[in-house]
């Protein structure tokens, strides 16, 4: 059973997840106010540039926060940035008690926000639902922490891990609820990543095509050591979402120039032992603003990401279906590990049954 703080922070974190896919770079916030058991304000963070959560449960709270408590899913800022700081806002509102479920790993506010409000007289508590603020908040976290975007790496599979048949055919391992999912997970991310083998093999257009009409397409990027993207190829009508391809920084500033005279952006990258540099190349797409990415395969630039450790997240697909076949494809191709203790350990964080399939969310094991 979850307690009065914990009920209150839930719809909190509800609030703010409401918005997922819409507040990139920013993170998800959402804040309730409560008094005698009442709400009296809630507010979400809806998108980068508009007011923080904490501005809209004011407002609607108006003279009723006097005496109350403010639930908020991350602390509330101390800094000037596209906005005043929140923790300014909470402490003339007259609030007498702040819940936060986490404090803010941006290293402008870390901790200062929290500060400013306890030397306000307030009473503040940290630390409520805090496990689900983070989760919620993973890709903002790992921003903050490493300057790189998240990397998910999505796959769909049969019961015995097949991705396709030997000739690669795989329309369709999983069910069209799966594949919706799918459309859910692309208009939440600011990248698609796919690598060139798959362009030529499917032509792929990578964009958001939501059932409900919604849904933003992220920005394509396409590995592509040697540019050897078709001219005719989707991926290359920047209509329907910028393009980036990544290639090798051997590549001729002629052969570029073909690509960027249409629009597409080009990010030249070294050359590794496991093909481009997938460190190097996160580093560029951050500063490009891409903040998190969702890698579709194929299978070679799937063991890259993962030779490189580079996969911060798995959503995984398992379709009914049993293939077989040794030569049928697997998620991950590269090198062929001898002993089972050199398999990647993971952490599985849920199940849930996604119409016929199953789809299970995972993390790379930590230490
Ligand atoms: C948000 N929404 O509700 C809260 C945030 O660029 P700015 O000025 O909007 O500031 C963004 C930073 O503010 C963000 O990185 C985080 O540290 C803090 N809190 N941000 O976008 C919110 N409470
Ligand atoms: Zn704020």
């Amino acid at each position: 059973m979850m307690n009065v703080d914990e009920k209150y922070m839930q719809l909190a974190l509800d609030l703010a997840a409401s918005a997922k896919g819409n507040t990139n770079p920013n993170p998800l916030v959402g804040a309730v106010i409560v008094k005698n058991d009442m709400i009296v304000g809630t507010g979400l963070h809806r998108k980068a540039g508009e007011p923080h959560a904490e501005v809209h449960a004011f407002r609607m709270a108006g003279e009723h926060a006097k005496g109350a408590t403010l639930y908020v899913t991350l602390e509330p800022c101390s800094h000037y940035g596209k906005t005043p700081p929140c923790a300014n806002l909470v402490k003339e509102s007259g609030v007498s008690r702040v819940v936060v479920a986490m404090q803010d790993p941006n290293p402008t506010v870390a901790g200062r926000g929290i500060q400013l409000l306890k030397d306000a007289g307030i009473v503040v508590e940290v630390g409520v639902l805090e496990q689900q603020a983070r989760r919620l908040n993973e890709r903002f976290i790992h921003n903050m922490l490493s300057q790189r975007p998240f990397v998910i790496s999505k796959f769909a599979m049969t019961l015995d891990g097949k991705i396709a048949t030997h000739t690669g055919h795989s329309k369709w391992v999983t069910g069209e609820a799966a594949r919706e999912d799918v459309h859910h997970l692309r208009h939440e991310v600011d990248g698609i990543l796919v690598g060139v083998g798959t362009v030529i093999a499917d032509n792929p257009s990578l964009t958001t095509r939501l059932k409900e009409g919604y849904g933003k397409s992220p920005t394509r990027i396409i590995m592509d050591s040697s540019l050897r993207t078709p001219d005719n190829a989707n991926v290359l009508n920047t209509e329907d979402a910028p393009t980036i391809l990544v290639c090798s920084d051997d590549v001729s500033q002629e052969k570029i120039a073909l690509f960027t005279e249409k629009g597409v952006t080009v990010l030249p990258v070294q050359k590794n032992e496991y093909g481009l540099q997938i460190d190097e190349m996160l580093e560029k797409l951050y500063t490009h603003g891409i903040t998190d990415i969702l890698l579709e395969g194929g299978s070679k630039i799937n063991a890259s990401f993962l030779q490189q450790g580079a996969i911060d997240k798995y959503v995984v697909y398992i379709a009914p279906k049993v293939l077989g076949g040794n030569l049928s494809l697997t998620p991950f191709a590269g090198y062929n590990p001898s002993l089972m203790h050199e398999a990647w350990n993971v952490e599985f964080a849920s199940f849930d049954k996604i119409g016929e399939d199953l789809r299970i969310i995972a993390y790379p094991k930590q230490g």
